[in-house]
């Protein structure tokens, strides 16, 4: 099945698509909403999961290119997952059984004598991503010398976390199911996210009756409803494995050898050294596809919600700048200030800050009944209940603290506008005393002390009232970020710019070496051409041009499924319906 497969992609070609993604995923990282609530849950899972992609899988493997296969196999409880590890090792590998789920734990099955450094790396990074339970068996075959395979919890357990997991760190994806589970609507929704990792799919259907018209019965309605799906390229039972019903050896929990021959060829086909790279290069490029794809859809919402995060803030911005409006007025006519409390520092200053208070309150109350109404922050401000529609609780101690600030500022602003020699030092205290009653009350400074000032005080008596105006306003804008604190920090244009950048890069890299990845699809299905080569009796078929090749070759019939890569996909697709079941 080798043939066709184009030359391996240079290793310097497969450096620079790591580095492409390396800087898309770092831009990736820092990708967010502003908005709370669903879509940012949605966004935030979406974004790690195309991260899994690159750190759990891409950039390993493009650092070892050489490193064994690893092959995740899933699928429902009870269909034969634990049972076909068994019968391709031809060992007692992973525990099978009736009682389900019989498989907790993902199980590593990889070959003693793999070389140490990578089974070290490769440990690592499944415990990482799969969870420290994960246990591991080394067997000594010519199969496991070059190939990984991890068993699988079944789908239905644990939100399916461990097959994602375990499909994020893998090159290829056995999904493994039986006549009477493979209907099931359960794993529609995993083999999607499977297939928007990029991975190949190869579908196998264990304990299928021994009439052979029987089987093809199953396995084409198995076939067309997978291509109906776009998870197989053409509704054809040929490109499925089929495993009759065979009898378990209860030595070693394993099908014989022969009843499982197909799978087993396949594998080592894939796993051979002289030929793995056509695996390696066909799933890093897909997965550096859907890496890309997805990445340019997650800018959609980022820039989609930047009106109304837009709108948000300036509802916000609107009503507390009209309170501040309103401040300023009644600074500049000294109604701020009870004339009594001018007496007393102390008291002016908690009066003040009171009415600062009072003001954010208004505000809040203002910004608080548009956001009520607006789809975005309704569920905010009904879940924040009372809180939102008055001001902070610390409020009034934030304008005392802004207040306490402004009147340390007076003592050296007075020196800046005193005349030379007419401000001693023993005389700034009391400056400052009439200075924060004038700027209070709206009143002039009185004659004897305007006369130590250049322009008889007017500039600085103006700058006094014009910093109080800031500090009443900064108390203020302490009280609005109660509001901005529910958005996220800014998303600059820039970055979503760049994802797309990014993206757009990997592509175009992509577009360059797809001639040498056997299953990247340029075309549609439909373009399919039969090339026969009699001399070995197998008939190669090309999908598209130099593009996907199936080989079925003599009595034996090597299948090979792929996924093809080059669908649009976005959220909308993510939050299909058929998903929430
Ligand atoms: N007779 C027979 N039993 C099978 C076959 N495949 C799986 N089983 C049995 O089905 C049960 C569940 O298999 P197991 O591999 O543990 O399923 P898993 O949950 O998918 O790992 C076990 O008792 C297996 O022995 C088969 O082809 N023939
Ligand atoms: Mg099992």
């Amino acid at each position: 099945m080798c043939c066709n497969q184009g030359m391996p992609l240079d290793p310097r070609d497969l450096a620079a698509i790591g580095s492409d993604l390396t800087r898309l995923t770092n831009l990736l990282r820092e990708a967010h909403m502003q908005l709370p609530g669903r879509q940012a849950d949605d966004f935030a899972a979406e974004r790690d999961e195309i991260l899994l992609s690159f750190d759990g899988y891409l950039e390993p493997r493009i650092g070892a290119p050489d490193a064994p296969i690893v092959v995740a196999v899933v699928g429902p409880g009870g269909v034969g997952k634990s049972t076909l590890i068994n019968s391709v090792a031809q060992e007692m590998v992973a525990a099978t059984g009736v009682v389900r789920p019989t498989t907790r734990f993902p199980l590593v099955f990889g070959g003693a004598s793999q070389s140490e450094e990578h089974w070290a790396e490769f440990s690592d990074r499944v415990a990482h991503h799969l969870g420290e339970q994960v246990s591991s068996v080394l067997v000594d075959s010519d199969l496991t010398a070059h190939l990984t395979m991890i068993d699988t919890p079944p789908l239905e357990e644990n939100d399916d976390v461990s097959a994602v997991q375990a499909v994020a760190v893998s090159d290829l994806c056995i999904f493994i199911t039986t006549p009477t589970r493979y209907a099931d609507g359960r794993a529609w929704s995993f083999l999607r996210r499977t297939r928007r990792r990029g991975i190949p799919i190869l579908f196998v259907v264990n304990r299928l009756p021994a009439d052979l018209e029987l089987q093809d019965v199953i396995l084409s309605d198995f076939a067309r409803r997978l291509h109906d799906r776009e998870l197989l390229a053409a509704a054809d039972a040929s490109l499925l494995f089929g495993i009759t019903e065979g009898l378990i050896d209860p030595q070693n929990g394993a099908l014989h050898a022969d009843d499982v021959s197909a799978v087993r060829k396949e594998l080592a086909e894939v796993a051979d050294p002289a030929y793995r790279s056509g695996l390696v290069d066909e799933t890093v490029y897909a997965t550096a596809r859907m890496v890309a794809e997805r990445a340019r859809s997650l800018t959609r919402p980022m820039a989609a919600e930047q009106p109304v995060v837009m709108t948000l803030m300036d509802t916000v911005a609107n009503a507390y700048e009209l309170e501040a409006g309103v401040l300023d007025i009644q600074l500049r006519g000294g109604e701020l200030t009870d004339p009594a409390h001018l007496r007393d520092w102390t008291r002016a200053c908690s009066g003040l800050a009171g009415i600062v208070a009072r003001r954010a309150g208004a505000a809040a109350h203002e910004a608080a009944s548009v956001w009520s109404k607006l789809p975005e922050t309704a569920n905010l401000v009904e879940v924040q209940g009372p809180e939102l529609w008055r001001h902070g609780h610390d409020t009034t101690s934030a304008a005392v603290l802004a207040l306490e600030s402004w009147k340390s500022g007076l003592e050296p602003l007075a020196r800046t506008h005193a005349k030379p020699g007419r401000l001693r030092w023993r005389s700034g205290p009391r400056a400052v005393e009439v200075l924060w009653r004038t700027a209070m009350s709206g009143q002039d400074l009185p004659r004897k002390v305007r006369r130590k000032f250049v322009d008889e005080g007017e500039q600085l008596v103006a700058t006094a009232r014009a910093e109080l105006s800031e500090a009443l306003r900064n108390g203020l804008a302490h009280d609005a970020e109660r509001f901005t604190r529910f958005l996220g920090a800014d998303v600059s244009d820039d970055l979503y710019h760049s994802i797309v950048g990014h993206a757009d890069g990997v592509d175009a890299r992509l577009d360059g070496l797809a001639a040498q990845i056997p299953s990247a699809w340029t075309d549609e299905d439909d373009d399919v051409e039969v090339v026969e080569d009699s001399m070995d009796q197998s008939i190669t078929v090309e999908i598209g041009e130099g593009s996907t090749v199936i080989e079925l070759g003599g009595e034996q019939l090597y299948r090979r499924i792929e996924a093809n890569p080059d669908r649009e996909l976005d959220l909308a697709a993510a939050a299909d319906p058929e998903s929430k079941s």
